[in-house]
């Protein structure tokens, strides 16, 4: 039997759109939160293999989703190339040291060394793909990683921003060093992703969650030129892998940045029409998405949205998925509603 999720991904015919929803292993459910307070704290979670696979897995049983992703964080990668790391009780995470200089970066671990650090994400991922092999259910497990510009503004802002003017200051005034940091990241990212593809993992997204912080003319030479570049280097060696783009909020120039590159699910953000997304992309890509995740506070919201989302793809090259994260207060039994309806309301 063929995964629905990874058949999805590839434009196969499935029995229904599969549906995932990003952050779905989280602080809505009570569940991962007694199993964070086991571990002590977010990192400690992230470094436990046992309890990673466990929170990974609760939302299919509790929410009923298609698809696993590995419960990890984008932010793993800079804190292994060095970067001491910590998360703050509602201020989100907190780089020691941001990165400034040239020596900074020199000082920062690159390549195999700090890919070969993350060993607790490879060893959570072979452990998932034990746990999910038993199920015999057929559920896919997501790997991924943060773009190398997302990673990049937590390196050189130290923490999440509003503005991201450090960066942007270093884009228009240094973009040499600016592209030392994201050549740096990005072969980190390479081997990252390749070495969660050995370990298990049967697709692999890149978030590039502040894609929206660079003006159109910048986005390409920025963020997504090396995004492509690392889908391109995994397509060549993993053709039979799905990689999935999420660039949020670029939909005012979705066709000209967005036309090229050798990948295959396309990620439509909230604020993106999802006919204007298929009618530019949807021939090129299988798109993935796009409720507003606020539209999950109201099950009749929710209805509405999921069955407009589907009379526009008509379960033809989609995977249902939350336009962004799925946030903390959130009533499970509204994110089960969501799941049900998508799986309902596009049964062949
Ligand atoms: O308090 C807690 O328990 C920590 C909350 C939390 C969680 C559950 C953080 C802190 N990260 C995560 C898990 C996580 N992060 C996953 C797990 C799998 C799943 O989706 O279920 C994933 C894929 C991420 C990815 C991630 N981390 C992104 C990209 C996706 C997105 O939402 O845009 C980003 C930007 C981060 C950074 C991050 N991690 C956590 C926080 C609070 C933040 C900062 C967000 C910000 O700057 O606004």
């Amino acid at each position: 039997m063929s995964k629905i999720f990874v058949d999805a991904c590839l434009r196969k015919p499935t029995p229904y759109t599969p549906v995932w929803m990003m952050r779905q292993a989280g602080r809505y459910l009570p569940e991962y939160m007694a199993v964070r307070k086991q571990a002590g704290n977010f990192l400690n979670l992230c470094h436990n293999p046992a309890l990673a696979a466990e929170v990974t897995i609760q939302p299919l049983d509790i929410v009923g989703v298609d698809a696993a992703i590995l419960f990890s964080d984008i932010l793993v990668v800079p804190n292994e190339m060095g970067m001491k790391l910590e998360f703050l009780a509602g201020e989100g995470p907190v780089f020691e040291k941001p990165v400034k200089t040239e020596a900074d970066v020199d000082a920062l671990l690159g390549g195999e060394e700090a890919a070969n650090k993350l060993t607790y994400v490879y060893d959570t991922i072979k452990l998932l793909k034990e746990q999910l092999d038993a199920r015999g259910d057929e559920k896919a497990l997501i790997g991924f990683t943060g773009a190398p510009w997302t990673l990049a503004t937590y390196m050189i802002e130290g923490q999440g921003t509003k503005t991201y003017n450090i960066c942007k200051k270093m884009m228009y005034s240094n973009p040499t060093l600016l592209h030392k940091i994201l050549r740096k990241v990005t072969e980190v990212v390479k081997l990252y992703m390749e070495k969660q593809i050995q370990s298990g993992v049967d697709v692999v997204q890149i978030f590039d969650s502040w894609a929206a912080a660079i003006e159109p003319s910048k986005y390409d030479e920025f963020s997504w030129s090396y995004m492509v570049e690392i889908a391109e280097y995994l397509k060549e060696k993993y053709p039979h892998i799905p990689v999935i783009m999420f660039p949020k909020g670029i939909s005012a120039f979705i066709e000209r940045g967005l036309v090229y590159g050798n990948f295959d699910v396309f990620g439509v953000d909230w604020g993106t029409p999802m006919a204007m997304a298929k009618e530019k992309l949807g021939n090129k890509y299988v798109l993935q998405g796009n409720m507003e995740p606020c539209r999950l506070y109201d099950k009749e919201a929710t209805t509405k949205c999921v069955q407009g989302i589907q009379s526009i793809m008509q379960g033809e090259g989609h995977i249902f998925n939350l336009g962004h994260g799925i946030l903390p207060d959130v009533p499970v039994e509204n994110a089960i509603h969501f799941v049900k309806e998508c799986q309902r309301v596009s049964k062949k």
